[in-house]
């Protein structure tokens, strides 16, 4: 049995006065706002401290990272083989054949490097430089070009092509396999050329070639269908040179680098035949071994 106070003390919402229900609900949904809000910042604080340190504290002393970054080696040398030499100058690849006419007009614009370093001497050298030499390189899908400025004091030239490196003649030295250099001394794959610029009256300019072989000996090779052209100049003499690549057995191609060393030889006494002075492009140059010449690359 219900006495007047069960009835009075019995529950229900429709009892509940409606200002107390707002408030409450609204007290609900701050607290939800306020728990989501503060767990969605330690969250965020969390990441962004994973981020910003590791679990190690840092060290002590900075690594030297700027250091290590300096000491790089000079790129030039870094396109070659293994054992690639120094001295490596570019032929630049022309747009156009140049006329091999001993005028050099059309290489104007070619930066040019010298052969400077004494390798040979006779004698009867008077221990005076009086020459020097500036060279161009050119290559196009049939020839190798060179066009060379001497500046020279005296021109003695008495002998025919094969033997002119006795007199003011050039010296072409090239290692057309820097990947299969098999020892010091030269092979099949070395060959060598004397070009003569003639003595601009009676002995016109020339070149020979020889080559390489299994017992490290140069011979003649003959056959070779080089041109060569030359000019005598107020200040000595210029000389034009295309070398078609089927000459030194090869296919031109950018970036084809080859052993190569560039070399001149001076005579200044009159009536004489004798290698009496020839300076390199590479100071380390030997005769016959390919180790110690200077390398070319064909540039793209
Ligand atoms: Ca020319
Ligand atoms: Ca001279
Ligand atoms: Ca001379």
């Amino acid at each position: 049995m219900q006495t007047p106070d069960d009835q009075n003390s019995g529950f229900s919402l429709s009892t509940v006065p409606l200002s107390w229900l707002v408030v409450g609900l609204g007290v609900l949904v701050l607290s939800c706002v306020t728990v989501t809000l503060v767990s969605a910042v330690v969250i965020f604080m969390a990441r962004t401290d994973r981020r910003a340190s590791p679990s190690l504290p840092p060290p002590l002393t900075p690594l030297p990272t700027a250091v290590a970054t300096t000491i790089t080696a000079p790129a030039a040398t870094v396109t070659l083989a293994a054992a690639a030499p120094d001295g490596l100058v570019t032929a630049v690849r022309l747009a156009a054949a140049p006329a091999i006419d001993g005028s050099l007009v059309e290489w104007g614009q070619i930066p040019s490097f010298t052969a400077r370093y004494i390798v040979e001497q006779e004698a009867s050298w008077n221990g005076t430089m009086d020459v020097e030499s500036f060279w161009r390189v050119g290559w196009d899908d049939q020839h190798l070009y060179l066009a060379v400025a001497v500046t020279d004091d005296v021109h003695v030239q008495t002998r025919e092509p094969r033997l002119a490196y006795l007199g003011d003649s050039l010296e072409l030295q090239f290692d057309t396999n820097l990947q299969a250099n098999e020892g010091p001394g030269v092979n099949g794959d070395d060959y060598q050329y004397i070009i003569s610029p003639g003595n601009f009256a009676d002995r016109p300019p020339g070149a020979f070639r020889f080559r390489g072989d299994a017992q490290g000996v140069m011979n003649d090779f003959i056959g070779s269908g080089a041109r060569v052209a030359a000019m005598e100049t107020a200040a000595g003499y210029d000389v034009e040179i295309a070398i078609p690549w089927s000459d030194l057995g090869l296919q031109a191609a950018a970036g084809l680098v080859l052993g190569a060393a560039f070399s001149i030889n001076d005579l200044d006494t009159p009536g004489t035949a004798v290698q009496e002075l020839m300076l390199s492009h590479i100071p380390s140059r030997k005769w016959l071994d390919p180790g110690s010449w200077g390398a070319l690359e064909l540039e793209p």
